[in-house]
């Protein structure tokens, strides 16, 4: 069996949760939809959410709705190996406008096989499981894109069909946010109408992808919603582990393990070890980590389910009917961004669970670079935050300045659902879901840009070549801009120099022998090498060797050095702490 017997009280007012999606549909402007769904069945309210009520078995087949055609060994990519053409003239010009125009390799794309076979990427263990097909409960695949190209878009349809069980699958929802592009319209839908259980729906404006998911979700028949980005490939296998856990839990949001496309080649990446879960760093940036220890030992075997605190966001399956409960989505979010975070919160905060399945692996490309505006985001993030973070929204506020002036609408509906719902405080999720994440003290007076008295207008900076290494770089000191983030500092109590705008965090440390500022991971015991001393008149001495940090003009990057020397008690030497430029 998998999964941890976690009983919830169930939340009342699964009624509700329909009222909310009736009001949505109004807003989407569905009203042939809404008159036509009003006369179905009312929801029923529920004592407890564990288990699904039981349906009457039903006959099926247990194949995926369509079988793959066969394809040549030879094929590109045809094994989601990497595929790199030798291209000159013409053709390379046209793969480099396609990289343009995507962020991702489509003219490689439109040359491999829209039903290739993916490589085994999944825990050995995996193949052994049974499942009680007949119980599960069937899922509406839903698919919300923008201008995506044919291929893509229409692997991930295929890669869908080719390895969903039919009796598991009730439909595929394609959602077209209101995209421009001429092959996404009759073309599109004439393709589209010849595939089984494949609808098409269409959004009369960009509603972006939260409410264009919601679109989807509010003609959606299945029992369980399962959402896609509509760059994606399904490993075989990859519904089942979903299914049975919404099945066993109904307040269970269950992710797939994301493996990666490699936007290029078109390899498919990944591995069957143990997956990573996700977090987040306070700048409300998703994160990437690995499995803690205290998770690890609750796990009852590799396959077992792994609790995250936070989704990457676009691949999840979920009761509709919790999802409703919940409150689905924050409406007032635009484009892209921050509604992962979001989600996350509400779930922990809410009552229930989210969780990655190991045995579930989904492929999905991540572009080279974002292919559309995604200048949404920080209104959506400062949504998440007045919504859920309580007092701990300030963090991210010092850490991005610019955030606090953002217009971010209304959020009395949102607070409202919050109340309604006697979800839990910030502090309870930290606590309880996320003790990982170190909470800055934010000291008054001691976070903000390091400014230098002598070098006029210039702070600490620091800029990470590599987001996935943070450490092991010089600081530099660069004209300061206010804008948190790279010169974003947290002198603690601990007296070290934190960069807490990442995760993992990083300490200003000094390198051995030299006298030169470098960043090193932070550690729970302050390592001696780590601790300066800032004295009331803003010097500031490096502990172990007793040197003051100064501010020089020697170049560094596009900025200067600040450097270990002698104290000679000159305004070089001092630094001071500022929230904002002024
Ligand atoms: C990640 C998520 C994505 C979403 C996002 C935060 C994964 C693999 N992807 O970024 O699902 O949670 O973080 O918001 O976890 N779309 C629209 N209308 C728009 C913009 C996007 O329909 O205005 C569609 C888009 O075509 C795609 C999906 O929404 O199918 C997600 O967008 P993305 O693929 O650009 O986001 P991604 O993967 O960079
Ligand atoms: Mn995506």
């Amino acid at each position: 069996m998998l999964g941890r017997a976690v009983r919830r009280r169930c939340p009342r007012g699964l009624r509700r949760g329909r009222e909310a999606l009736l009001a949505l549909l109004a807003l989407a402007g569905l009203g042939a939809v809404l008159r036509a769904r009003s006369g179905s069945g009312t929801v029923e309210t529920r004592a407890t959410v564990h288990p699904v009520t039981p349906r009457t078995p039903r006959l099926g087949r247990r194949e995926p709705v369509l079988s793959r055609p066969p394809l040549a060994a030879n094929a590109l990519g045809a094994q989601g190996e990497a595929v790199r053409l030798q291209l000159q003239g013409e053709e390379l010009r046209l793969q480099e406008e396609s990289v343009k125009l995507h962020q991702i390799n489509i003219y490689l794309s439109d040359r491999i096989s829209l039903h290739r076979r993916l490589p085994e990427r999944w825990n050995p263990l995996c193949r052994e499981e049974k499942y009680d097909y007949e119980n599960l409960p069937k899922t509406s695949v839903i698919i919300a894109f923008y201008n995506e190209a044919w291929s893509t878009l229409l692997r991930t349809v295929y890669s869908v069909l080719e390895t969903s069980p039919d009796i598991l699958l009730e439909e595929v929802i394609l959602v077209d946010d209101y995209s421009d592009r001429e092959h996404l319209k009759e073309r599109l839908a004439n393709e589209l109408s010849r595939l089984p259980k494949v609808r098409l729906i269409r959004a009369s404006k960009r509603e972006g992808l939260v409410r264009a998911r919601l679109l989807g979700a509010s003609v959606a028949k299945g029992e369980v919603l399962t959402f896609l980005d509509c760059h994606c490939e399904c490993h075989e296998g990859w519904l089942e582990p979903l299914l049975r856990r919404i099945h066993e839990k109904e307040s269970a949001v269950v992710c797939p393990v994301i493996d990666v496309i490699d936007w290029n080649t078109f390899e498919y990446l990944g591995n069957s070890g143990e997956p990573q879960i996700g977090g987040f760093d306070w700048r409300l940036v998703f994160t990437w980590h690995v499995v803690p220890q205290r998770e690890r030992e609750l796990m009852r075997s590799p396959i077992d389910v792994i609790r995250s605190p936070t989704m990457a966001g676009g691949l999840f399956a979920v009761s509709k009917r919790y999802f409703e409960y919940l409150g689905s989505y924050d409406t007032g979010m635009e484009v892209w961004g921050g509604e992962n975070l979001e989600f996350s919160f509400r779930i922990w905060q809410c009552g229930g669970t989210l969780e990655t399945h190991p045995c579930s692996h989904v492929g999905h490309v991540f572009p080279k670079q974002a292919p559309y505006s995604r200048s949404k985001a920080l209104a959506n993030s400062v949504r998440a935050a007045e919504v859920w973070m309580d007092e701990f929204k300030e963090l991210y506020y010092h850490r991005n300045p610019r955030a606090r002036l953002e217009p971010f609408g209304d959020v009395t509906e949102r607070k409202k659902l919050r109340t309604k719902l006697q979800c839990k405080d910030f502090r309870w999720f930290l606590e309880t879901v996320y003790p990982e994440l170190h909470v800055p003290e934010d000291r008054p007076g001691f976070f903000g840009m390091f400014q230098n008295k002598g070098l006029r207008g210039y702070c600490l900076d620091y800029n990470p070549p590599n987001e996935n290494q943070i450490d092991g770089h010089q600081v530099l000191l660069y004209l300061c801009h206010g804008m948190g983030q790279n010169q974003f500092f947290e002198y603690t109590s601990q007296k070290e120099i934190r960069y807490n705008t990442r995760q993992p965090e990083a300490c200003i440390a000094v390198e051995e022998g030299k006298d030169v500022l470098i960043m090193h991971l932070c550690r729970d015991t302050v390592p001696e090498n780590q601790e300066f001393i800032l004295h009331e008149d803003g010097t500031l001495v490096h502990k172990q060797t007793r040197k003051c940090v100064k501010a020089t003009k020697k170049e560094l990057g596009h900025g200067f050095a600040p450097l270990l020397g002698e104290c000679t008690n000159s305004d070089s030497e001092r630094w001071f702490f500022k929230e904002h430029v002024s």
